[in-house]
């Protein structure tokens, strides 16, 4: 395969081919009203990563992690995703934990170090918390759906109830053992699971082409899964490709996706790109901007400006919102880490829950 699935191309103009047929009419089951949803979700969470950013910069969180040119990618996968699926994410997944109801300032608290694991998943539709350390959670959404199939809640043909579960790790990630091991298990075990994999041609300041010298969704096929490769910055081609795999996936098949995408921004607020990627590079990129696609894709089916501005302008004012709620915050480091080791109470957790307590004391009140 040369070129990646791909429904949209890079001016927003449907791209008609026999390859593409079977993709098209999945496609379709999106409205036009559906898009322009979808195309509000991108804005919204842009917008929100837009500010983000600032208030680190003002100090106030300890680190933001852009999701900046991938929303095409997860607003694809998001709205792939049914209702009884369960979600595992990598911590860059913003846009599909708002869609799955995950509050903006959960999401900042884990970067501003207030909250540990930032939301409860069970109140939050089947989305998990973030996992900062690289593709462990490839194993915890294969376990849980090796569970599912265990369980007996998928694989009875009924794609509305039957669950499924994904896993959203990066090309780095791919690198790391638990990714291949999560790879060799839902192979074996005929898991529910999909492998959306975001290749952003980057892991920090090391290019994809370095960690994977074959494709790798060819390396999925390798372990046994079923693979696709989209174009990440098409929307349309995104939600097809992830709706077909995960219905697959729900049947006992499981899936792997490569999204062909870019992390327009930095790594996080830590890092410098100019540093290792060039400015071509970026503008290349640049031109193949998910949102102004599916924008200039809306803008060809009738959708008018004022539609699109509108979603522009209601993003700016949740985000701004959100952004003085964040200021006028406290800083809070709380001490509760110790109270969800266990479901009971615990001794050694009492124990070191005290010891912290001693410890901080020992600064005394001016600390
Ligand atoms: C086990 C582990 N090793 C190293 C790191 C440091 N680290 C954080 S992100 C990252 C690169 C991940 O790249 P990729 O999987 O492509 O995801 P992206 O950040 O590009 O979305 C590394 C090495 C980590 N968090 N966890
Ligand atoms: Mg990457």
């Amino acid at each position: 395969m040369t070129d990646p699935i791909r429904l949209l191309d890079a001016d927003g103009a449907l791209v008609e081919t026999d390859a593409n047929a079977q993709w098209r009419e999945l496609a379709d089951e999106l409205t036009t009203d559906d898009r322009l949803a979808m195309h509000g979700e991108m804005v919204r969470t842009r917008r929100f990563d837009i500010e983000a950013g600032h208030l680190q910069r003002q100090g106030k969180l300890g680190l933001w992690v852009p999701s900046i040119g991938q929303e095409g990618a997860q607003v694809g996968a998001a709205w792939a995703a049914r209702e009884q699926d369960t979600l595992f994410p990598s911590y860059r997944e913003h846009l599909i934990a708002l869609h799955r109801g995950v509050r903006m300032d959960q999401i900042i608290d884990v970067f501003r170090g207030a909250r540990h694991g930032g939301w409860n998943p069970l109140e939050t539709r089947g989305m998990r918390i973030y996992a900062l350390v690289i593709a462990t959670h490839a194993l915890h959404a294969t376990g849980y759906a090796m569970g599912i199939r265990f369980d007996g809640r998928c694989g009875t043909g009924d794609a509305t109830s039957d669950e499924a579960v994904m896993a959203f790790y990066g090309d780095g990630a791919a690198s790391q053992g638990d990714a291949s091991e999560g790879l060799v298990f839902a192979a074996s075990y005929d898991a529910p699971v999909v492998f959306f994999v975001q290749n952003n041609k980057w892991a920090i300041s090391v290019p994809s082409t370095r960690q994977s010298r074959f494709p790798l969704h060819e390396r999925a096929r390798g372990f046994g899964l079923d693979a696709a490769w989209v174009d990440g910055n098409d929307p349309l081609a995104s939600f097809a490709v992830t709706r077909r795999m995960l219905d697959e996936a729900r049947q006992g098949r499981p899936g792997y996706v490569e999204a062909d995408t870019y992390r327009m921004g930095a790594h996080t607020t830590s890092d410098d790109p100019t540093r290792y990627r060039s400015r071509d590079e970026e503008e290349a990129w640049g031109r193949r901007d998910p949102i102004a696609r599916l924008a200039a894709h809306l803008r060809s089916v009738g959708v008018d400006d004022a539609a699109l501005a509108e979603h522009e302008q209601r993003a700016a004012d949740e985000a701004a919102d959100m952004r003085r709620r964040m200021l006028e915050a406290e800083s809070a480091v709380s001490d509760d880490i110790f109270d969800h080791v266990y479901s009971e109470p615990h001794p050694f957790m009492a124990e070191q829950k005290a010891a912290l307590a001693e410890f901080e004391a020992s600064f005394g009140s001016d600390a």
